[in-house]
């Protein structure tokens, strides 16, 4: 039966639950347990960054994806969500770290806002023009990045157009970014992928 003349009822938000297309599904590897726990408290700043940086270093050293992970906190320090990048392994090209943190943040706030956590997101890269864009959706009030978008750029990955002055139009919508922070190790993250010849996964496919 063509598209066209399938029944406006079996439409998935019509009731049946069919579709031919299949599910989208989004797996964090199971190692990410051995390294923190949702609701974890991580009071300081340093020790967030620390995180998301051994995330982002597990997810290539592991054999799961790029060099990339990021991680939500709400105003009371508690882990909300994180996030690894998966696009190599999902084939999605739009399971970046960031993206993935605020799904599991909105899913375990039962909201697709957090604007009512104080919400602040670590970012072991800064974002790519995608996960900027997906920021201010997010409700996060507070973003801080390690390596920048130079040091991606530097081995081959493709952050996107970005607007030169991005940090001024995400604080001009209230939300406070912090950058550089922890950024030589942050940037030997991403030397050390390229050294270990990690793939380097753009939308051209070279
Ligand atoms: C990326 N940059 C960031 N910041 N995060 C990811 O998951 C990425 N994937 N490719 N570039
Ligand atoms: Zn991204």
């Amino acid at each position: 039966m063509g598209v066209l003349s399938r029944p406006a009822t079996r439409g998935l938000w019509r009731g049946v639950g069919f579709v031919t297309f299949p599910n989208l599904e989004l797996r964090l590897p199971a190692w990410i347990d051995d390294l923190c726990t949702p609701d974890q408290v991580i009071t300081e700043q340093e020790d967030r960054v620390d995180l998301v940086l051994s995330l982002a270093r597990a997810n290539f050293e592991l054999g799961n994806g790029g060099p990339f992970a990021s991680a939500i906190f709400d105003g009371s320090n508690r882990l909300l969500g994180v996030g690894v990048n998966l696009v190599v392994p999902t084939s999605y090209a739009f399971a970046h770290a960031e993206i993935i943190a605020i799904g599991i943040a909105g899913l375990r706030s039962g909201n697709f806002t957090l604007v009512d956590h104080e919400a602040e997101m670590i970012a072991s890269t800064e974002p790519c023009a995608m996960c900027l864009g997906a920021i201010p959706w997010s409700g996060v009030r507070r973003l801080v990045c390690s390596a920048r978008d130079e040091d991606a750029a530097r081995i081959g990955f493709e952050e996107g157009d970005k607007p030169s002055d991005w940090m001024a139009k995400l604080d001009a919508r209230g939300i406070d970014v912090v950058r550089d922070f922890r950024r030589e190790r942050g940037a030997l993250v991403l030397a050390d992928y390229a050294g270990a010849g990690g793939v380097i996964y753009n939308g051209t496919g070279r």
